[in-house]
């Protein structure tokens, strides 16, 4: 009877694990264009990891931005980077602008993770900025909410 308990205990381990291993994954991909507040990509925040997925043309193709909005139904703390940074140019960042435009946090190099709290109700711009990016640029930014 001993033993039997055990191995549910574990069971119930390794089902936790595995579940916590599975946590909400949601992808959103942009949408050109995209390169201003008005015309920015919608997406939705949820605890787990949120993926916003995209690729920078160069600046002699077009506006060289990506704009993603958001506004939450909750308010939320998250940690938002970029899922490669090692394959981005130097200078490749993000910021965070309000729906008056001001940019209220940023970061400045590829490699750099930002805390944020996101406001319940509040519109969010999420702008995916490559500097003076001269190639196609892919990139994935993590957002993750515990
Ligand atoms: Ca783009
Ligand atoms: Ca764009």
């Amino acid at each position: 009877m001993k033993k039997f308990a055990l191995g549910l205990t574990s069971l119930a381990l390794v089902f936790s694990l595995s579940t916590s291993a599975f946590a909400a994954t949601t992808t959103y991909f942009e949408s050109e264009p995209n390169n201003s507040m008005s015309t920015a990509d919608p997406f939705s925040l949820t605890i787990g990891e949120t993926l916003l997925r995209g690729v920078l043309d160069p600046i002699e193709v077009e506006e060289n931005w990506d704009y993603f909005k958001v506004t939450p139904n909750k308010t939320y703390q998250a940690t938002i980077k970029f899922n490669n940074p090692s394959s981005l140019p130097n200078g490749f960042h993000f910021k965070i602008r309000n729906s008056s435009g001001q940019i209220i946090s940023s970061t400045r190099t590829s490699t750099e993770t930002l805390s944020f709290q996101f406001q319940k109700g509040v519109p969010y711009y999420i702008v995916i900025d490559g500097n003076s990016t001269d190639n196609y640029v892919p990139y994935t930014l993590n957002i993750t909410i515990p």
